[in-house]
């Protein structure tokens, strides 16, 4: 390792979080140029908490062990003027875990501090074009305290991880339907990244027997598809965790890889994927000054929401439903923006 030598060496990358789990599966796809290019080189900045740096060492060890043509250079540290500067993406995976008898409002208390303190760090130290992605939970509030920490870097810039909750409900379709994945598109996640967000194939679309059918009519079961399957997507996280006993740490990379590359090189001609962003035009009834998750279009690292989809009674009022929750504890994080 030879300390970071500024942007003409590659693309400067930080994962926080990165002695975890999530960062343990991510790290290996980044760097070997699944994300930012298969020509493009990458320094990677590691930022976890100082008691990790120890664990942090082994994860420099095994990436170096990789033997990647396009890794430049390992950063690890716990310093945030070192994590965040220059940054062209950040990737913040680490945030504070729920804790035995831990209270909902004293940990939304400690997660504020947290992307507080990062967000001036991004207004202090990244490039202003620095696209970030927020992982850790809750990660559409942790996202907004960011933004709003970052005065300096455009809101849009700034976007919250449901790719993974999309992907679970493209596959779940498919599976249903037996296709692959890539035959299914066009599913959307609404809202928060809870149990209360909405998987929404109103407007999915599934490639099966040579011809592109409405998912209602692919699918042929519509008490499943507003019923379990619905159930299955807002609760596959918690699913996960009771069988493997630990969270969904390789899906979880796959959908980051997912979400990074589509903002980096656009998303396909007539397809959207689902993103939590700014919400600033009252899309959809969704109150303004939230992140939330919507279905979005990306061009030369520009999203748009995609506009003008009929949404019926049972979509809406799933898709305000979650809109309350996040408003909820978007006013209770903000408060403790100012303490
Ligand atoms: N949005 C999503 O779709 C999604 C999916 C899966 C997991 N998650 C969330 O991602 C987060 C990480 O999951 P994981 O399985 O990797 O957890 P993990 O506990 O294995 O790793 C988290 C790491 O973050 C570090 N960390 C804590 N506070 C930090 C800080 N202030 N700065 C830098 N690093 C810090 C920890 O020390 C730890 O090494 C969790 O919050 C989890 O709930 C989100
Ligand atoms: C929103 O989703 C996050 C992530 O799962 C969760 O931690 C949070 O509690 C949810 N918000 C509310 C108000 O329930
Ligand atoms: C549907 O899938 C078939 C392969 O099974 C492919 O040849 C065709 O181009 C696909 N159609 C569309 C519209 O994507
Ligand atoms: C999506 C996104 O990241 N948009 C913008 C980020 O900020 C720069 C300007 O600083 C814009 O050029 C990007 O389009």
């Amino acid at each position: 390792m030879n300390g970071k030598d500024g942007g003409e060496l590659g693309n400067l990358i930080l994962v926080t979080g990165a002695a975890g789990q999530i960062a343990y599966s991510l790290l290996f796809s980044i760097a070997k140029g699944d994300v930012f290019g298969k020509d493009q080189p990458v320094i990677l900045l590691l930022l976890d908490i100082t008691p990790m740096l120890p664990v942090l060492d082994g994860v420099v060890m095994e990436l170096q062990d990789c033997a990647l043509p396009l890794l430049r250079d390992i950063v690890p540290t716990d310093k945030e003027e070192v994590a965040f500067k220059d940054l062209d993406a950040a990737i913040l995976v680490g945030s504070m875990p729920r804790k035995e008898g831990m209270e909902r409002k004293d940990l939304l208390k400690a997660n504020v501090a947290i992307f507080k303190s990062q967000g001036a760090a991004l207004e202090k130290y990244a490039k202003k074009t620095v696209k970030v992605l927020v992982v850790g939970n809750p990660a559409n509030t942790n996202c907004l305290i960011a933004a709003k920490s970052a005065p300096s870097i455009p809101k849009e810039n700034f976007s919250c991880l449901t790719r993974l909750d999309h992907n679970r409900a493209r596959s779940q379709v498919a599976m249903r339907c037996g296709v692959p994945a890539t035959h299914v598109k066009n599913v959307i996640i609404w809202g928060n990244h809870s149990s209360t967000q909405y998987p929404d194939v109103h407007h999915c679309l599934v490639n099966m027997s040579g011809s592109e059918l409405a998912c209602f009519e692919a699918v042929k079961d519509d008490a499943w598809l507003k019923g379990d399957f619905i159930a299955t997507v807002q609760q596959r996280g918690a699913a996960v965790i009771k069988a493997r006993k630990l969270s969904s740490a390789m899906s979880a990379a796959k959908a980051i890889c997912d979400h990074m590359r589509d903002i980096w090189s656009g998303t396909p001609e007539g397809e959207f994927i689902s993103m939590g962003v700014y919400s600033s035009a009252n899309s959809y009834g969704v109150p303004e000054d939230l992140i939330y998750s919507f279905p979005v279009q990306i061009k030369d690292k520009n999203w748009k929401i995609v506009e003008g989809l009929a949404i019926n009674d049972f979509s809406q009022m799933k898709m305000d439903a979650t809109a309350a929750e996040l408003m909820e504890e978007r006013d209770t994080a903000v408060a403790f923006l100012g303490v």
